[in-house]
């Protein structure tokens, strides 16, 4: 928007304009663009929506004193910041705030400083008019290449590192389950050697996997432990999404019930946007709710797939390489080659039944066995191979980001069989461990 010249010669202080300070709730919405002149003043309405700042550019001439009417128009809180330093409020939404730019001298930006948004895409430029700027030659950024990956799968673990348990108990025999899950940041090994911080449920990436059977209630106890929104969504009961899974801030809590009317693998994740991220940094589990009739078998396991983004959570850097779906790298149970360095124990004879879920954000899973063939195949809620005279074998559990299911096999002689995502590109980038098989004793 370019804002038509204004009067020279500001006198401070002839709007009453403090800084940052929350107005009441106004329900009226207004349109963004239009500028409105107050004595020296010039107050521009700015709303925040849809993780967007409306209006992304504001033209004024050289020296105005910009005042910006910032209004949250989503349930999502956000907030605006200069590049100086100053910001409002953390705005719910329908808060609406005055953020004083003071005389502009210089292009300047803003940006929503909840962690992600920047990135996201939340910004505006606030520009002088005609100043003369520079084209910077920006030629060689459409071409621009990922760095490759800087994962030595093969490293020692760091020390005291102890692998995740993905021994999966049977449901424990309760109707109601209650689950206190807090949102922490934590450092977690992410790739042998490789610690990072990430957002996590309960600390742990993946979060807590939970089981349980058909009717099952489940109380959900979501508490917000970080200096940032998040929120929760459980696939696994039908709900309407506006209460349950709204964003949080710091220090509430809130608590999500679900009846389990529907068997199968769900993904639980963070709610809140930019989910790509929340999901990207850690914050997702499974919760299995067994199929009526489930058979005993000798050994089950559950593993979580995601891809990996190295670097600072929600970060530009991170943000960039996973909207352009360049990941890192891949892993079960939220580290590359974990069970290389720590594998699955089965014996020979055993059936075996392993759950996979799929946690993206983007990339698919097939996951194989090398060596193994799956005679039972249960995906999205039903059995697609059952043994019996007349069935075949299976060799991949194809898993869209979000699915669910097991398959079950019987380790024919003592050996090493990895596990992979049959995509090559993420086996050989993490998604890969091995199942030591020895003889039945
Ligand atoms: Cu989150």
């Amino acid at each position: 928007m370019r804002i038509p010249g204004t009067a020279t010669g500001v006198v401070i202080g002839v709007v009453a304009v403090v800084c940052a300070v929350v107005l009441a709730g106004s329900g009226q919405p207004s349109t963004a663009a239009a500028p409105t002149v107050s004595g020296a003043a010039l107050t521009v309405d700015v709303e925040l929506d849809a993780m967007r700042v409306r209006p992304d550019v504001v033209e004024v001439p050289q020296g105005t004193r910009l005042v910006l009417r910032v209004t949250n128009r989503e349930a999502m809180p956000h907030d605006l910041q200069l590049d100086s330093g100053e910001r409002t409020p953390r705005l719910r939404r329908g808060q609406t705030a005055l953020l004083e730019v003071g005389p502009v001298h210089r292009d300047r930006e803003a940006w929503c400083a909840v962690a992600g948004h920047r990135a996201a895409g939340m910004t505006m430029s606030i520009r002088v008019q005609g100043a003369h700027r520079h084209a910077a030659p920006d030629a060689a950024d459409g071409d621009r290449i990922a760095e490759p990956a800087a994962l030595d799968l093969a490293a020692d673990p760091s020390p005291g590192w102890v692998a995740r348990d993905a021994a999966l108990p049977a449901a424990p025999d309760v109707a109601v389950h209650r689950v206190e899950l807090r949102a922490v940041d934590r450092e977690v090994e992410v790739a042998p050697g490789r610690r990072e911080q990430r957002w996590t449920f309960a600390g742990s990436v993946p979060a807590p996997t939970l089981r349980g059977r058909v009717g099952d209630r489940f109380e959900i106890t979501l508490i917000n432990d970080t200096e940032m929104g998040h929120g929760i969504d459980f696939h696994a009961g039908a709900l309407a999404p506006d209460g349950p899974m709204r964003t949080i801030d710091p220090g509430e809590r809130l608590v999500y019930r679900f009846t389990a009317d529907r068997a199968g693998a769900w993904l639980y994740h963070c709610s809140t946007m930019p989910m790509t991220q929340h999901i990207a940094n850690g914050m997702y589990g499974a919760v299995i709710i067994d199929p009526p009739g489930l058979p005993e078998v000798d050994r089950e396991y559950a593993l979580v797939s995601a891809e990996l983004y190295l670097g600072e959570p929600g970060g530009q850097d991170q943000f960039d390489k996973i909207r352009t779906g360049q990941p890192d790298g891949w892993m079960f149970n939220g580290m590359a080659a974990q069970y290389d360095h720590a594998p699955l124990r089965a014996h020979t004879g055993e059936r075996v039944r392993i759950w996979v879920v799929n946690a993206g954000p983007g990339s698919s899973t097939a996951f194989h066995v090398v060596g193994g063939q799956f005679d039972t195949v249960y995906r999205e809620g039903a059995w697609t191979l059952r043994p019996d005279a007349s069935s075949g074998g299976a060799q991949v559990l194809d898993l869209a980001p979000a699915q669910g299911g097991f398959v079950e096999l019987v380790f024919p002689e003592a050996g090493h069989y990895p596990f992979v995502d049959h995509d090559m590109r993420h086996a050989e980038s993490g998604a890969h461990g091995v199942i030591a098989v020895t003889d039945r004793p």
